[in-house]
């Protein structure tokens, strides 16, 4: 083999760390590796063993040994795409920077690092086989995202230096062994509310960056609220000029155009990450009602709003220009968001009669249908028989989450006192933003419930997933929305990737730990939450 590429790192006398420094000693030549190496002077190149990997991995089965990746490596991808070049130029532009190696992408030949097709069904439509062996690295996946969740998971058995974006010594050793994976639930998400605080395209793809990390696949993105309307839309441009125009506490707010919406949506996708825009109505729409006064019963527009109450508003449901803006945004929305799913609120519509809200939402069902998308609501969609075709959002009410689910519908999971990522950690550490009302939010307390048993009498199979909100109206930065989204939403995207068998909290708190030095690496700001062991 090519040493230049890679070296096998072997010499069963000894512990894996000392081996992986007598290899950086001997500037990598294999023949270099004997027994003559001289004592380790500290562990801090030893290859990562895999008692770090977040999510925890269906499988694992360690190898005595290593490999390390050398300059010349290159990753390969199989002649007939499939999608795998995408990944692999990903995978490339990740470790570039932090090696100065130039990892060519190859086809149809043998690299260093390769994709390979697996007709394997036990994987899944996003599983995945890593192994690593003395001539390489083999991600084996049948789909794209298989092939991406590996290439995470190479990233997580590297050094965490590698996750930098400067250059950094190496060595880059990875421990052998192989890793077979597939996730529990198909929907792992982050939902982040853009409304009561306005946060930029470039803010939002970082968190599309390191959820993907996390092996999250869907992203939330709260759109409309009282307090902000943040997408355009060419049949109303007042929702944005207007609507768009402020935020809690009366600062500048902001939207998204179609441009800047398609591209994040772009950036997410090629992350397989899917976006789920979400429309709230009928309540929790003043900044519509503020922008367009025909949208109000008595034509008079309120005033725009920067406070944080909620239930304040509701559209007119009887109005046939209600109707029309109704199909309008659900129409434009459907066209620019190329994913399934439309997310229509339904939420703590308290200003709407019984009567109208399920008037209101069998219309709006069938605009969603009318357009092939499945629609999302918040669990109050309940109140409507919403029938077999929806995905409930659980947050607070589980008789009717319960409900929507013995009608047929599948649910999603986000227990506010939970999944909650605006709630403070406890009463006095940091940050300073967080709510109260669902109850402190330890990291303990965020990872350590099953998502099978939330819901009474519903099976499993109608759970779709596990989804963290990040609910923005006491959060203005990004520095507080990280702190409260890390480490938490790391216990999120475990409970909704990894296996029920074998969770154990307090080792779940010990690889979290471990998962410090990865967060800083990709200059995450998270919460040192005392509970658990950071590794610096
Ligand atoms: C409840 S969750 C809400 C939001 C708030 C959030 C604050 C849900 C469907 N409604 O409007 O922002 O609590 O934690």
């Amino acid at each position: 083999m090519d040493t230049e590429a890679g070296v096998a790192v072997s010499s069963p006398a000894r512990p894996l760390v000392v081996r992986a420094l007598s290899v950086l000693a001997c500037g990598w030549a294999m023949a270099c590796g004997g027994s003559e190496a001289p004592a380790p002077p500290a562990a801090a190149s030893s290859p990562e063993p895999w008692t770090g990997l977040m999510p925890r991995p269906a499988s694992t089965v360690r190898r005595d040994g290593g490999f390390a990746l050398g300059a010349g490596a290159s990753i390969s991808v199989p002649a007939a795409d499939d999608g795998a070049a995408g990944v692999a130029a990903l995978l490339a532009a990740s470790l570039r920077p932090s090696t100065g190696f130039a990892l060519p992408v190859i086809s149809g030949a043998t690299g260093t690092i390769r994709l390979e097709r697996a007709e394997d069904a036990e994987l899944g439509d996003e599983g995945y086989e890593l192994s690593v062996d003395a001539a390489g690295i083999a991600l084996r996946a049948a789909s794209p995202e298989g092939w991406f969740h590996a290439s995470q998971t190479l990233l997580q058995l590297l050094p965490s230096a590698a996750l930098r974006t400067s250059p950094q010594q190496g060595p880059w050793v990875i421990g052998l062994g192989t890793i077979r994976d597939r996730p529990r639930f198909a929907w792992r998400g982050l939902m982040i509310d853009v409304a009561r605080h306005f946060f930029t395209p470039a803010e939002v793809r970082r968190y599309v960056d390191v959820a993907a990390r996390y092996k999250l696949n869907r992203l939330h993105l709260h759109l409309t609220d009282d307090q902000g309307w943040r997408l355009q839309i060419d049949a109303w441009p007042a929702l944005t000029t207007k609507g768009g125009s402020t935020e809690v506490g009366g600062g500048p707010g902001g939207y998204y155009t179609k441009q800047e919406y398609a591209e994040l949506v772009a950036y997410a996708a090629a992350r397989f990450v899917t976006v789920v825009p979400e429309i709230d109505m009928p309540g929790h729409t003043r900044a519509a009602l503020a922008s367009v006064p025909e949208l109000s019963c008595d034509g008079v527009a309120p005033p725009l709003y920067t406070g944080t109450q909620v239930g304040i508003s509701s559209l007119c449901i009887g109005l046939p220009t209600t109707a029309t803006f109704v199909r309008d945004v659900l129409g434009e929305v459907a066209a620019m968001t190329p994913g399934p799913y439309l997310h229509v609120g339904g939420d703590e519509a308290k200003k709407t009669s019984e009567a109208d809200y399920a008037a209101f939402m069998t219309m709006v069902r069938a605009e969603v249908a009318a357009r092939g998308k499945t629609l999302v609501g918040w669990e109050e969609i309940a109140r409507s028989t919403p029938g077999n075709s929806v995905i409930a959002q659980h947050w607070l009410d589980e008789g009717l989450a319960a409900a929507a689910a013995a009608g047929g519908a599948r649910v999603l999971l986000s227990p506010a006192s939970r999944a909650y990522l605006d709630m403070r950690y406890d009463l006095t550490s940091p940050p300073s933003a967080g709510g109260l009302w669902a109850g402190f939010i330890d990291v303990r307390r965020a990872y350590d419930w099953d998502p099978g048993a939330v819901l009474d009498g519903v099976d499993e199979r109608s759970i779709v997933g596990v989804e963290a909100p990040i609910w923005t109206e006491t959060v203005a930065t990004v520095e507080d929305m990280d702190s409260l989204v890390f480490p938490r939403l790391l216990g999120h995207a475990e409970l909704a990737w990894s296996p029920r068998d074998g969770r154990d909290v307090d080792e779940y708190l010990v690889r979290l730990g471990r998962q410090g030095p990865r967060l800083d690496a990709m200059g995450v700001g998270y919460f040192a939450a005392p509970e658990v062991p950071w590794e610096r």
